[in-house]
C-alpha cells in the first residue's frame, strides 16, 4: 500500500504531532519509508485541492488529510472547517481514492491538544489506521480488476 499525508502548517505544533502519529500506524502496520510521501499545505482550507491532485495522481491508495482548525482562531471558522471537509469528501468521491478527514475541529486550543496525543489519542494514528482499512475493505469489494475500471 501506498500513501500521501498532506499536513497543514495552521497551528503547525499540532499538526506536526498528527503526522507523526499518522507515519507511526502506517509504519507499524508494515509500510516503509518509501510508501508514505508527506506534503504541506499551508492551511486547512488548501487541504482539499492538495488531496484530489494526490488521489488523481493514482501513485496513492490512500490519501490522509491531516489539519486543526480551532474556532476561537477565526471568525470564519464554519467555511475553513465546513470547507476542508467537504471538499476532502468531494476528492475522494471524484477519484475513488479513500480520503481520510484527519481534521481536528475544536472550539479551543486545549481540546485540539487532547486530539493531539499519543497513539488512539492522535486523530492522524486514526486516520491512518482508518486508511489501512479503507484500502483493505475496497479491495475486497471491488470485484473486477483495477484495469477494467472505468475511471
Ligand atoms: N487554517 C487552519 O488550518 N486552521 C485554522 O484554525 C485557521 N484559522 O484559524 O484561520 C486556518 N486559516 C487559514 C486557512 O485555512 C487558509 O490557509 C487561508 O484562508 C488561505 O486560503
Amino acid at each position: 500500500m501506498r500513501f500521501a499525508v498532506v499536513v497543514s502548517r495552521w497551528n503547525e505544533a499540532l499538526t506536526s504531532k498528527l503526522r507523526d502519529g499518522a507515519v507511526e500506524a502506517l509504519t507499524e502496520a508494515g509500510a516503509g519509508d518509501d510508501a508514505i510521501e508527506v506534503f504541506g499545505v499551508p492551511g486547512a482550507f488548501e487541504l482539499p485541492l492538495a488531496c484530489l491532485k494526490a488521489a488523481n495522481t493514482r501513485r496513492f491508495d490512500a490519501v490522509i488529510a491531516l489539519g486543526v482548525v480551532i474556532r476561537g482562531d477565526t471568525p470564519h471558522f464554519d467555511y475553513v472547517a465546513g470547507q476542508a471537509a467537504g471538499g476532502i469528501l468531494q476528492a475522494s468521491m471524484n477519484t475513488a481514492v479513500p480520503v481520510m478527514f484527519g481534521v481536528i475541529t475544536a472550539d479551543y486550543l486545549e481540546q485540539a491538544r487532547v486530539r493531539s496525543g499519543e497513539r488512539e489519542e492522535n486523530k492522524g494514528f486514526e486516520a491512518a489506521l482508518s486508511a489501512i482499512e479503507m484500502v483493505t475493505t475496497l479491495k475486497k469489494i471491488s470485484w473486477i480488476s483495477d484495469d477494467e475500471m472505468p475511471f
